[in-house]
């Protein structure tokens, strides 16, 4: 070989790969808890002052779904989904999980994370978790190793809520220790009271900041009680005020260490779940109650991630996703006021229900796509979901899924980018919580709900329950009837019956990509 042929056979391949990897976009995915489709500016929120500047610039300029929705109407299982690319009802204990569950992601699944790093990416995930630590049957070693977690499924570095802020303990996780846990004050969670004059939500009512309405009274921190009992711990205990601005730290902190490679990050803010304590700064902002305050909390932090990725030089080679885990919800659980303060403000938009149910608003929320450069601002109508960005993403990285993983995930890439006549999903099965409850199914404009569990077999109308238990089969037209309150099943017959068969079929398939 000569000289030139001999460095075009090592320049190429290296300059071929360098432009391969230039392509390979950062990926952050920002999702959003309980955020209902009408609750920021770009979806219709009408409320003088709940501005949310930075998600509606996300808008303005990248692409706003209209049919972006999220798995399920429970954080658990659409955060299940998220990660494997497999609809929650296939898995084992899906539904949301208690503050000690183990890690309820097997080890042995193929999942979002580690697809990118088959493709070569860095990957981290700051925020809520929710998904459980710890082996099966053994559970979170609080004093411990936590693990298996994030780092065993796909996870380069993790900081954590490890459940919800409802439930304790209020600690973060970093990788596999409690934060600052000091080894003489043990952590200690569990489900009876520790002691006799443990105090709790009932016992020390009168000395709570934020009163409980239902569930919610075991544990006092922070002024606060919470699902579940703890002691100890007390140096690495949090305050409920300041998530928001960890999760931005932190993220900046990692971004700034691993910008030289592509990264994911998954930024799973804690806003707007109950319960709801925004920063002192963010509090009186909305005009609402404190579930509105927390939105432009949320906002805030998007603003901030954008803000950095400018600074960094990095804007235009991150896609940037919000999305959200359910649907709104008024009382969780603590009295907030956020139904009392809600006005006229519709938190799921033109739809009903909200989280727990399987009605649109339960899973139809805010979904934008970001991506200056490569997404043309726009608004698309394509329906596309968080269960479909681990195949979408590995299509576009050039990484191949193998064909038993994310079994739900379809690929809506050129759907996400905007691509002219491109296509998003043909159906979608929403689900309420774990297996074996309630699903909706949505095929065009046609929509079939299953109610499977008899004691959630009613109705959700604007978050309230209606007293008319709902049919088991029930199908509407969202065209005309948004809101799903005209069951028109009897005019359609032959609709019904296909559209019920197909849901079957995709419970039975145990697959649908
Ligand atoms: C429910 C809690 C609710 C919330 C939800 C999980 C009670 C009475 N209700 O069991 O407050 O924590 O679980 O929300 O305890 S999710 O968004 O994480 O799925
Ligand atoms: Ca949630």
């Amino acid at each position: 070989m000569n000289k030139i042929t001999l460095s075009a056979f090592f320049v190429l391949p290296a300059l071929l790969t360098l432009s391969v990897f230039a392509k390979k976009p950062n990926v952050i995915v920002i999702m959003a808890d309980d955020l209902g489709y009408g609750d920021v500016g770009c979806y219709g929120a009408k409320p003088k002052n709940l501005k949310t500047p930075h998600i509606d610039r996300l808008a303005k300029e990248g692409l706003k779904f209209t049919s972006g929705y999220c798995s399920a109407s429970t954080c658990t299982p659409t955060r299940y989904s998220f990660l494997t690319g497999t609809y929650a009802f296939r898995g084992k204990n899906t539904g949301i999980a208690p503050p000690s569950s183990p890690l309820i992601i097997p080890q042995d699944i193929y999942t979002l994370p580690d697809m990118f790093k088959q493709g070569g990416y860095k990957t981290a995930v700051v925020g809520k978790w929710h998904l459980g630590l710890g082996s099966p049957g053994v559970g979170p070693q609080w004093n411990d190793d936590l693990k298996p977690g994030p780092l065993e499924i796909g996870f380069d570095y993790s900081f954590l809520l490890p459940t919800t802020n409802d439930r304790v303990p209020q600690v973060y996780v970093e990788n596999h220790r409690v934060l600052n846990l000091d080894p003489k004050d043990p952590l200690w969670v569990g489900k009876k009271k520790p002691s006799p004059d443990h105090p709790t939500g009932v016992t020390h009512r009168h000395t709570l900041k934020m009163d409980w309405s239902h569930g919610h009274n075991s544990t006092i921190h922070n002024g606060i009680s919470r699902i579940g009992f703890y002691t100890g711990g007390h140096a690495a205990r949090f305050r409920d005020e300041d998530l928001a601005d960890k999760w931005v730290e932190k993220s900046k902190e990692w971004i700034g260490k691993n910008k030289d490679q592509p990264f994911f990050l998954f930024f799973a803010s804690h806003d707007l779940h109950v319960p709801r304590i925004p920063h002192e700064r963010f509090r009186g902002k909305s005009g609402m109650s404190y579930r509105g305050d927390v939105i432009v909390q949320l906002d805030w932090c998007v603003g901030e991630i954008v803000k950095y990725l400018k600074k960094e030089g990095l804007e235009k080679d991150t896609m940037i996703v919000f999305c959200s885990d359910n649907g709104p919800v008024g009382d969780d659980g603590y009295k907030d006021e956020a139904l009392e303060k809600m006005g006229d403000h519709r938190a799921a938009g033109p739809y009903s229900g909200g989280k727990y149910s399987v009605l649109e608003g339960g899973t139809r929320t805010p979904f934008i796509t970001y991506w200056p450069g490569t997404i043309k601002p726009g608004v698309s109508d394509e329906m596309v979901c968080t269960i479909d960005l681990a195949t979408s993403l590995a299509n576009h990285i050039k990484v191949s899924i193998p064909k038993d993983a994310c079994l739900d995930s379809l690929d809506v890439m050129d759907a996400l980018l905007g691509k002219k006549g491109a296509k998003g999903r043909a159906h979608l099965v929403q689900q309420d919580n774990g297996r074996g409850n309630n699903y909706g199914y949505r095929v065009g404009n046609w929509k079939l709900q299953r109610h499977d569990s008899k004691k959630k077999r009613n109705v959700v109308v604007n978050q309230k329950l209606a007293n008319t238990p709902a049919p088991r089969y029930a199908l509407f037209d969202l065209s005309k009837d948004a809101q799903e309150k005209k069951n028109v099943a009897e005019q359609n017959p032959e609709v019904l019956k296909r559209m019920t068969e197909e849901l079957q079929k995709i419970i039975d398939d145990g697959r649908s990509r």
